[in-house]
């Protein structure tokens, strides 16, 4: 579907998946409202450049001019990173802001879509959305949960954000169908911290495990993403015990300010940040490199 008049492929990526070389794809939201400048831009091109330096090419994927542009340049990448009417665009808004030809950043929900439009089996975010804690109380759950369970690409992640419900998120992707791999560990990774106590049923140790499931999906036609859950070094980590006390006051402070819908998890993100002193931003980035790395790899050996 390269051709497809909704999708723009840089020349770059167009040729890499015309001649089957590993491609990664990469979201940006993450950019616009994920984190602040000039940290955002600076942290989308060293993810770049770290997926080159592993043997694939990148490929941000944005919603310029009523298309999915698929591989940015730098000043497209400058654009997403300062421009303040970007829009955070989930599977709900696609077809708005196509049409209205607004600027959209996409989630993982929506940079799955576009990135399995263009034939792009992996992407790399930091963590996925999931089901929010009190969720018995406003029903928030991430889009990202429904695509996972029907777009067939393979989403390299920390884990899910530590401000969800991460039980009830790992129930949710059970019920979609859709594995959850611990990546060299048998617990979930909690985004900010290298572990939770939440255990995994599937676990794998090399990107070649990984690449070789990704073809058996496909090839009983599933449908359906996989999750993989790659730890975040230790050294850059911050303790569960450390990181509750400030997710439950960041969480006081959005109910407070009656943040919620598709705001609450830029606001959380970003009170986080405040609270930490800058350490989240720095754990959040070093989280990204990581992903990018493995991610890297997956690519390479799905392509062999
Ligand atoms: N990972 C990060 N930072 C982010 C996100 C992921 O390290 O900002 C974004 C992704 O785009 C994800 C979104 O889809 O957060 C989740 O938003 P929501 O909870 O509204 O679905
Ligand atoms: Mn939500």
């Amino acid at each position: 579907m390269t051709h497809h008049p909704l999708l723009s492929l840089s020349k770059e990526v167009a040729q890499a998946l015309e001649n089957n070389q590993p491609v990664v794809a990469l979201e940006s939201t993450i950019i616009s409202h994920g984190m602040p400048y000039p940290k955002n831009v600076e942290m989308a091109k060293k993810t770049e450049q770290i997926i080159r330096d592993h043997g694939a090419i990148p490929a941000t994927i944005a919603i310029i001019d009523g298309q999915f542009k698929i591989g940015l340049e730098e000043e497209d990448l400058e654009r997403m990173a300062t421009a303040k009417d970007v829009r955070k665009v989930s599977r709900r808004d696609l077809a708005e802001v196509f049409a209205s030809k607004a600027l959209g950043a996409t989630t993982v929900a929506t940079t799955m879509i576009g990135a399995h439009m263009a034939g792009i089996k992996v992407f790399v975010t930091g963590g996925i959305g999931g089901v929010h804690r009190g969720y018995e109380d406003h029903m928030d759950v991430s889009a990202d949960l429904e695509e996972l369970g029907q777009t067939p690409v393979t989403v390299v992640c920390a884990g899910a954000k530590a401000i969800l419900d991460l039980p009830r998120t790992l129930e949710y992707l059970e019920t979609k169908g859709v594995p959850v791999v611990g990546y060299q560990t048998d617990y979930l990774p909690a985004f900010y911290s290298s572990r939770s106590e939440h255990k995994l049923v599937s676990r794998a140790d090399s990107p070649e495990e990984i690449a070789s499931r990704m073809k058996i999906s496909e090839a009983l036609d599933l449908q359906a993403g996989t999750l993989i859950a790659n730890p975040i070094p230790q050294e850059y980590e911050i303790p569960n015990e450390e990181i509750e006390k400030i997710i439950d006051q960041a969480i006081a402070e959005q109910d407070a300010a009656g943040v919620h819908g598709k705001d609450s998890t830029p606001f959380l993100l970003a009170k986080i940040v405040e609270l930490t002193q800058g350490r989240s931003l720095e754990t959040n980035i070093q989280l990204v490199y990581n992903n990018a790395r493995l991610g890297a790899k997956i690519a390479v050996a799905y392509q062999k």
